[in-house]
């Protein structure tokens, strides 16, 4: 057993995690096919995984128009809350807590995804060189439609509403999805905003869409209920960015009027290469943060107890294995082997390569 920092409680703002080994947001393309409902195999996944200090849950369309691709699931309809609401009562009844992703995708998506097969909508017209999933097949993410000025108030209208929705389905909190090249970070780098009105040009300019979704989701949560997750480094989605220290610097200092519960970081490439390019400083980000600090991408058990010994950051969110050890930050602590994860199964599918990883003492009862 360790007594690495690292399996000790933490305080998330207002969100106290028993441990800071947290479960990083994982799109798994599982709600119910018609309506983007969450489903009792869901709420199974989760539930096996509410050992972890804290349940990031997989990114959450704010509103048809934020999908952008097959089965991810919603929560702006009733029914989706309900679903959300047998989630959150499985991972409590655990003792766990679990924040929600709140999602626009922006560009990242398609007409066949789209209410009304309209085009995709982004800051500025400009296509990324991308890939979604239309349920069949992976196809290429099409010229978007410049959002115009007058639509803006609405999309902050649905993070809103999606926030209260986050809120009635019980969730101990929100993570606004600001990372990855989808669209608050589209709104952000001078590579996909190109805008002459008061949301593009100057950074101050381009981080007035994350602003208002921030003064709308802080406004229904509390700002220590509400955390943030930002990608500097990364292309994602080919995102790009002139200067993307000074981008993300500036983003960081205004989210520090907040007082948000945690700013969770991609380190390097999304899912990639942990690399920062020349110019890019992450540990100058971190220490711009007022606040309770999450590292994401890659971590090994020995980096992660690391990074938290030193106090690089305070919590550390695990990807690809939480999707194949439920059990996680018991192995982790016992230093015990771990189950490799089923790439042909993360997107899509059943049971198979979702609930059916085992835990240690179920792998130990099988060997018996
Ligand atoms: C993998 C596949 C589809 C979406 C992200 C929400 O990158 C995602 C995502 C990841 O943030």
């Amino acid at each position: 057993m360790s007594d690495a920092k690292l399996f000790t409680p933490a305080q998330a703002g207002a969100i106290e995690l028993k441990n800071r080994v947290v479960m990083a947001p994982l799109t798994r393309n599982r709600a119910r096919p018609e309506d983007d409902v969450p489903v009792e195999l869901n709420v199974e996944y989760y539930e096996q995984r509410a050992t972890a200090g804290l349940i990031i849950t997989e990114a959450s369309q704010i509103s048809p128009q934020g999908k952008g691709y097959a089965w991810t699931p919603g929560i702006y309809s009733d029914a989706q809350v309900e679903g959300w609401k047998n989630v959150t009562d499985a991972i409590h009844a655990k003792g766990g807590k679990v924040v929600i992703q709140l999602w626009h995708v922006g560009r990242i998506s398609h007409p066949v995804l789209q209410p009304g097969a309209a085009d995709p909508v982004a800051p500025s017209a400009i296509a990324a060189a991308s890939k979604t999933f239309d349920g069949e097949q992976f196809i290429d993410t099409p010229m978007p439609r410049a959002l115009e000025r007058n639509e803006i108030p609405g999309i902050v209208e649905d993070y809103r509403k999606a926030a209260e929705n986050a809120k009635k389905a019980g969730f101990d909190g929100v993570e606004v999805h600001a990372a990855n090249g989808y669209l608050i970070d589209q709104f952000l780098r001078d590579g996909s905003n190109t805008r002459q009105d008061e949301y593009g040009g100057p950074i101050e300019n381009r981080a007035r869409f994350l602003k208002e979704v921030m003064d709308a989701v802080v406004g229904v949560w509390g700002g220590d209920r509400v955390g943030i997750r930002l990608s500097p480094f990364s292309n994602a989605n080919d995102i790009a960015d002139s200067d993307p220290q000074a981008t993300f610097s500036h983003a960081i200092k205004l989210l520090n009027g907040y007082g948000l519960a945690y700013l969770h970081l991609v380190e390097g490439q999304t899912g990639g290469a942990r690399d920062i390019p020349e110019g890019g400083d992450l540990a100058a980000l971190y220490a711009l943060f007022d606040g309770t600090t999450m590292g994401n991408n890659g971590y090994s058990r020995e980096s992660a107890i690391e990074a938290v010994e030193s106090g690089a950051v305070d919590l550390v969110a695990f990807g690809r294995p939480f999707i194949a050890n439920p059990d996680l930050v018991e192995r982790l602590k016992r230093n015990a082997p771990l189950n490799e994860p089923d790439r042909d199964t993360f997107y899509g599918g059943g049971a198979k390569g979702y609930t059916d990883y085992p835990t240690l003492e179920q792998a130990s009862a099988a060997a018996e």
